[in-house]
C-alpha cells in the first residue's frame, strides 16, 4: 500500500505551486509596497502641488489683484525697478503623477515621492481692467520623504519631510529657499535648513489651533543677473491647498520681519482653518518672469511645510 502512496505525494508536490519562505518575502514586500502607495494617494501629507490651482488662469485675479481699469497704464517703474503685475497665477495643465519609491526593511519602509509638475504660468501686464494674461510654462518636480511603519498589519506614516519644488531643468533656476523657521505664538517650534529631513509626525509636525499667531521666516537666495529691484518676490501660501497666497516682507517693517534687506522674508498670519494636514508653502520668485507675459523664463522655488490644525 505504501508502495502506492509515496509516488502519489511526490507527484501531488510536483503540481503545487513553487513556494518558499524567499518568494513569500518577496509576495508580502510587493503587497506592502502597494499598500503604502495607495496610503500616499489618499493622505494629506503628499497633496501634490502646494502652489498651484486648477481654476481658470490659475487664480490669477481672485487674491485681491484685479486688474484696475481706472489705471490705464501700467505704473511707471524705473529700468531697474521691478513691479508685480495686475494679476498673476498658477494652473496644473495635467493630474500629477506621483511616483514612489519604497525600500521595505522588516515593519519599516522609507520611500521617496517624486511628482512631475506640468503647469502654466498666467501673467498680465496690461491694467486695463480686462482678464487677458498670457502663459509661459512651468516644469517642476516636487520631492518629498517618508518613513512608514507596520504595526498590527497595517502601515502607519511616522516621519515626513517638507515637500520641496525645483525646476526640473536645474540649470535654469537662480532662486533657492535655503531656511525656513516657523514659529507659534513667538515660540520657534520649527527650523528647517533641508527640506529632505523628516520629521517626526507625532511630536515634530507642527501643530497648532485656531486662533495660534504662526509666523514663517525664509531665507531666500537668488543669483540672476536681472539686476531688478526687487530680485526677488517671495510669497507664503498659508493654508494650501485650498488658500490664497500672501507677499512675505524683507522691508524690517511688514509681516513681524526683523531686519530688512537682509535675504530673511516674513510674514504672520492667525490660524483660522478646518482642522487637519494643512501646508504652509513658500514660495519664492525671480521677479524677471512676472515682468513679461510669455518669454519663457519661469524660475521659482517652493517648500511647503506640513502642519496640523487640532
Ligand atoms: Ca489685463
Ligand atoms: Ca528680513
Amino acid at each position: 500500500m505504501f508502495g502506492r502512496l509515496v509516488p502519489c505525494v511526490i507527484a501531488i508536490g510536483l503540481l503545487m505551486p513553487a513556494s518558499s519562505p524567499a518568494a513569500d518575502q518577496a509576495a508580502q514586500k510587493r503587497k506592502d509596497k502597494r499598500e503604502i502607495k495607495k496610503l500616499i494617494e489618499k493622505s494629506a501629507y503628499f497633496s501634490p502641488y502646494l502652489t498651484g490651482t486648477t481654476k481658470r488662469y490659475g487664480s490669477a485675479y481672485t487674491e485681491g489683484n484685479l486688474p484696475d481699469s481706472s489705471a490705464p497704464m501700467s505704473p511707471l517703474a524705473a529700468d531697474a525697478e521691478a513691479t508685480l503685475p495686475a494679476g498673476w497665477g498658477r494652473r496644473l495643465e495635467t493630474d500629477p503623477v506621483r511616483t514612489s519609491t519604497v525600500i521595505v526593511v522588516g515593519d519599516t519602509a522609507t520611500v521617496s515621492t517624486v511628482i512631475d509638475i506640468d503647469a502654466t504660468l498666467y501673467v498680465d501686464t496690461s491694467f486695463d481692467g480686462r482678464k487677458n494674461p498670457g502663459a509661459k510654462p512651468i516644469e517642476d518636480t516636487v520631492y518629498r520623504y517618508s518613513t512608514w511603519q507596520k504595526e498590527d498589519g497595517k502601515w502607519h506614516l511616522t516621519e515626513i519631510s517638507p515637500a520641496e519644488v525645483r525646476l526640473s531643468d536645474p540649470g535654469r533656476q537662480t532662486v533657492f529657499v535655503t531656511e525656513v523657521k516657523v514659529y507659534v505664538n513667538d515660540t520657534l517650534m520649527m527650523d528647517i535648513t533641508d527640506p529632505a529631513d523628516k520629521r517626526d509626525v507625532e511630536t515634530e509636525i507642527v501643530r497648532v489651533t485656531n486662533g495660534d499667531v504662526v509666523k514663517v521666516e525664509a531665507s531666500v537666495t537668488n543669483s540672476s543677473t536681472s539686476g531688478l529691484d526687487p530680485l526677488t518676490y517671495v510669497y507664503c501660501h498659508p493654508n494650501r491647498p485650498v488658500g490664497g497666497r500672501d507677499l512675505m516682507y524683507d522691508d524690517g517693517v511688514n509681516g513681524g520681519d526683523a531686519v530688512a534687506a537682509d535675504g530673511v522674508w516674513t510674514y504672520t498670519y492667525t490660524v483660522n482653518l478646518q482642522d487637519g494636514c494643512h501646508h504652509a508653502a513658500i514660495d519664492a520668485l525671480d521677479s524677471l518672469c512676472l515682468q513679461n507675459e510669455t518669454d519663457d523664463d519661469y524660475n521659482a522655488a517652493a517648500w511647503g511645510m506640513p502642519y496640523v490644525v487640532e
